[in-house]
C-alpha cells in the first residue's frame, strides 16, 4: 500500500454509530434552532454554498482555488444567514472535513448538505458541528422520512426538507417538516424554473418556512422569489463564482 491509498483508507476509516452518539453526548446544546429563528423574520435570509463541483456543471473552482476557509470568512463577512457545506465526496468533491472545519470557525449555522439515507449520517452531522441537515423527499420512504425528522429534533438539529413537486410537497407537510426547500433545478433535465417553486409555495401553508434552492443569479431573481413568499435563498455557484462574494451578496 503505497501512501496516497495509505491516506485514502484513512480517510474513510469510520467511527462506529456508538462512539458517535457518545460524541453527540457531550455536545454543549448551546445555538441550537437559531437558524429556524432567523428564518422566521421579515427580510429574506440567504444560505450560502461551498461546492467545488457537481454533476450538472463539473468542477465549478479548480482545487488549487478552493480554500474553504478563505470562503467562509468571506461569507460570514458578508453576513450570510447559513453556510451549505457539501459533504459528497463523488459528484460534489466534498467531505465531512470541510464541514468539520468550517463548523469550528465560525459561529454560523452550517448545514450538512449531502444525500442522507442513514441516521448514521444524522449522527456524523451532529458530530462534525452542523445545525441544520437536509432530507430529500424523493429518496426517502414516508416512514424513514418521519424516523429521521424526530431524530434531528431529538439531536437539535434543524432540517429542510427538499420536495420537487406537489405529491412531495404533501409528503413533506404530512411528515410535519417545519422548513421546506424546493430546488428550481429539475433533477432530470438541470432546467432551472422558479415558476414552479413559486406554484409550489403556495401549497405550503404559510406557517411553514419555506426555501427556494438552485439557479439563482441576481437581485432580479432574489425579489422575484422574495415577492412570492420565499423565507430563504439557498445559493452555491453564483457566490462559488464570484470572485468579490461580500461584493456580490451584497449587491
Ligand atoms: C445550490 P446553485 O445552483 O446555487 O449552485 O444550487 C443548491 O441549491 C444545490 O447545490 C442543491 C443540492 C441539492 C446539491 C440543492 N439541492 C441536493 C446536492 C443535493
Amino acid at each position: 500500500v503505497n501512501a496516497t491509498q495509505q491516506n485514502m483508507l484513512k480517510r474513510r476509516e469510520k467511527k462506529s454509530l456508538n462512539s458517535l452518539k457518545k460524541e453527540v453526548n457531550n455536545i454543549p446544546s448551546s445555538n441550537t434552532f437559531s437558524f429556524e429563528k432567523n428564518l422566521n423574520q421579515s427580510n429574506i435570509s440567504i444560505i450560502a454554498e461551498i461546492k467545488q463541483a457537481s454533476p450538472s456543471k463539473g468542477q465549478i473552482v479548480s482545487p488549487e482555488k478552493f480554500n474553504y476557509q478563505q470562503i467562509a470568512d468571506d461569507y460570514k463577512n458578508a453576513g450570510v444567514d447559513a453556510i451549505s457545506v457539501l459533504t459528497e465526496e463523488s459528484y460534489f468533491k466534498g467531505s465531512l472535513g470541510i464541514l468539520t472545519d468550517v463548523a469550528a470557525r465560525n459561529d454560523i449555522p452550517t448545514l450538512r448538505k449531502d444525500f442522507i439515507i442513514d441516521p448514521y449520517m444524522i449522527y456524523e452531522a451532529k458530530v462534525a458541528g452542523a445545525q441544520i441537515i437536509l432530507l430529500i423527499v424523493a429518496i426517502l420512504t414516508d416512514d424513514k422520512l418521519g424516523e429521521y425528522l424526530s431524530l434531528a429534533d431529538k439531536l437539535g438539529l434543524s432540517v429542510i426538507v427538499e420536495a420537487h413537486n406537489d405529491e412531495e410537497i404533501k409528503r413533506a407537510v404530512s411528515a410535519r417538516a417545519r422548513i421546506i426547500g424546493v430546488n428550481n433545478r429539475n433533477l432530470k433535465n438541470f432546467t432551472v424554473d422558479f415558476n414552479n417553486t413559486i406554484r409550489l409555495r403556495k401549497l405550503v401553508p404559510a406557517d411553514i418556512l419555506f426555501i427556494s434552492e438552485s439557479g439563482i443569479k441576481n437581485r432580479t431573481d432574489v425579489e422575484t422569489l422574495e415577492q412570492n413568499g420565499v423565507n430563504g435563498i439557498l445559493v452555491g455557484e453564483t457566490f462559488m463564482r464570484a470572485t468579490d462574494k461580500i461584493a456580490k451578496i451584497n449587491q
